[in-house]
């Protein structure tokens, strides 16, 4: 009897211990090159030049500095000039790179630089009226995207995909214009007007973009990104892909399986062209479109498991979509 108890003993050991085997197996083990570091310093040189909104000057600077930097990583820069669809006398700047692969298909990565020109939810109503710093709704998502640029430009032509990196123009000044357009029709808006632009003007074919993703708000130390649901309806095998990796590579406490609800936003245009498109958005930051969205309330961590978790997926994109 005691020997049956001491193997049942080992027995379970075995178990147990193969089970957290299995589990070190199911987690992924990466070395990126993304510098978390590197990008919380791009948030603070956003910052630290005010409101980068339409028509101000700091919205004149970023453009040049994120054409800088894309320049000093060696990509070309590359500009896409137009006038808003849907606000007129309008008129942005998509700034756009691409990285050579193995496949002549892309992979976009994209984000928003411009910020508010007011903030309508902020408590103090006399502060409403005026512009915001966008520390997360626009710089966060732009550090990052310059700082994966840096890092994966060592993997040129060696990434089964090319890479397609755009910087979106007018996508936050929504809400405040009255614009002629159908009710029925979802791009009739006056927010997302770079992307809206960028896929009606084609400035990348259709048929030559494999997937997309949208980074959005991506610097909140409690950062929850959930599913944008009009794009999990569509193409759900591709959000819940990009999750599973982020909860293997460790970073299950931002990514979360549930739904925001359907939110327009720079992958919207793309959706509606039957592009595959997901948002990695924080649709819950408790700072959005107030005065307080500032530099103190970025992270470098979360913008290094968005990171990192871009860097994997360009790396290793077979079985993603
Ligand atoms: C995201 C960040 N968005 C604006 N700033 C898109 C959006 C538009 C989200 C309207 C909610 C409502
Ligand atoms: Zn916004």
């Amino acid at each position: 009897m005691k020997y049956i108890f001491i193997i049942l003993i080992a027995l379970t050991l075995f178990v147990s211990c193969e089970r957290s085997i299995n589990a070190e197996h199911s987690k992924i083990t990466f070395k990126p090159y993304f510098d978390s570091a590197k990008a919380l310093s791009y948030v603070k040189t956003q910052t630290s030049m005010g409101s980068r909104h339409y028509g101000s000057v700091a919205h004149k600077k970023v453009k040049a500095f994120i054409k800088e930097e894309i320049e000093s990583f060696g990509y070309e820069a590359l500009s896409h000039n137009f006038d808003a669809p849907y606000i007129k006398g309008r008129s942005g700047e998509n700034i756009y790179a691409f990285l050579k692969g193995q496949s002549d298909k892309y992979i976009v990565i994209a984000s928003h630089y411009d910020s508010r020109s007011i903030a309508e939810k902020d408590k103090d109503y006399s502060m409403r009226d005026k512009p915001i710093v966008g520390a997360n709704d626009g710089a966060s998502s732009t550090a990052t995207l310059l700082e994966l640029m840096r890092a994966v430009k060592k993997y040129e032509n060696e990434l089964p995909y090319s890479v397609a990196f755009v910087f979106f123009d007018l996508e936050d000044d929504g809400g405040m214009i009255d614009i002629e357009g159908s009710d029925s029709n979802i791009l009739a808006t006056d927010w997302i007007q770079g992307s809206i632009a960028f896929v009606s003007d084609n400035i990348i074919p259709k048929e030559k973009i494999y997937f997309g993703i949208l980074l959005d708000m991506v610097g909140s130390p409690d950062a929850k990104f959930m599913f944008e649901s009009y794009a999990h309806t569509k193409y759900s095998s591709l959000y819940d892909n990009v999750w599973r990796l982020a909860q293997k590579l460790g970073y299950g406490n931002y990514f979360h399986n549930s739904h925001y609800g359907f939110i327009v936003d720079d992958h919207t245009p793309f959706i509606e062209n039957d592009i595959p498109f997901i948002d990695i958005i924080d649709m819950g930051y408790k700072y959005h479109h107030t005065q307080e969205d500032s530099y103190d309330k970025i992270d470098a961590k979360t913008l290094g498991a968005v990171g990192v978790l871009i860097e994997y997926v360009l790396t290793n994109p077979n079985g993603v979509y």
